[in-house]
């Protein structure tokens, strides 16, 4: 059995999305954010205290993009994998990648210096800086929407649902306003997306499972 450790909306959604894309059988264990600071123990697991963790049999990963590319070909065929004999294949591997390290990880300044940190050591200029990085960015994707309705291969794919996720984060920093007319449009598809939409309520149903009280970006709600 496919074992995911995951925060509510962190990057662990996407191998999540990809699961019931797939519909694979899987184990999902939704630990309250940070989990190094809220998840006793989890260390012991992966030493970084960082979210996704996937284990199947002796498989352990931890980056979510590569998760979704050894899902979709490990556990294959599925059309969410681009084939190395395809036109796009090369295509595929750069967008996979894009949505993580040039999409998300700008935006994961945003979050720590604009949300996370205690008002004291809030940096409002790198947040606002990382903001605009991050929609320069996003031009690219504005460009490859204007003629078609996927990132590559003509269907949807691992590739989509990695800037998919990019564009979930910053749908939740309020970042969507700002989106272009191809990009909104995307994002709209890629809501509509079955997987997406069964993986949300699968991390809720598990949280609630575990009795855990979380709040947005799965931090955990104070009682009292
Ligand atoms: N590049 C990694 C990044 C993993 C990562 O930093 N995850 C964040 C959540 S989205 C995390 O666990 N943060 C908690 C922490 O740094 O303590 C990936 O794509 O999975």
């Amino acid at each position: 059995m496919i074992e995911l450790y995951h925060c509510i909306d962190a990057r662990s959604l996407r191998p999540l999305w990809v699961l019931e894309e797939m519909r694979l059988p899987y184990r999902l264990h939704v630990l309250p954010f940070p989990p190094r600071a809220f998840a006793s123990g989890y260390k012991e697991k992966n030493p970084l205290g960082t979210i996704p963790l996937m284990l199947d049999g002796g498989v352990r990963m931890t980056e979510s993009a590569a998760i979704c590319q050894y899902l979709a070909t490990r556990h294959g065929p599925s059309p969410l994998a681009v084939g190395v004999e395809e036109p796009d294949y090369g295509a595929f591997l750069n967008w996979l990648h894009f949505g993580e390290a040039t999409l998300t990880f700008p935006q994961t300044l945003v979050l720590r210096y604009a949300r996370f940190e205690p008002p004291e050591r809030r940096q409002p200029q790198v947040a606002q800086d990382y903001a605009q990085w991050f929609l320069a960015r996003l031009r690219a994707i504005e460009t490859v929407m204007a003629d078609r309705e996927w990132l590559c291969a003509g269907r949807f794919t691992a590739a989509d649902v990695s800037v998919g996720y990019a564009l979930l984060l910053a749908n939740e920093l309020g970042l969507n306003a700002q989106f272009t007319p191809h990009v909104a449009a995307y994002w709209a598809r890629l809501q509509q997306q079955d997987g997406l939409v069964r993986a949300r309520a699968a991390q809720w149903k598990a949280a609630e499972a575990a009795g855990l009280r979380l709040g947005p970006m799965g931090m955990p709600i104070k009682e009292g």
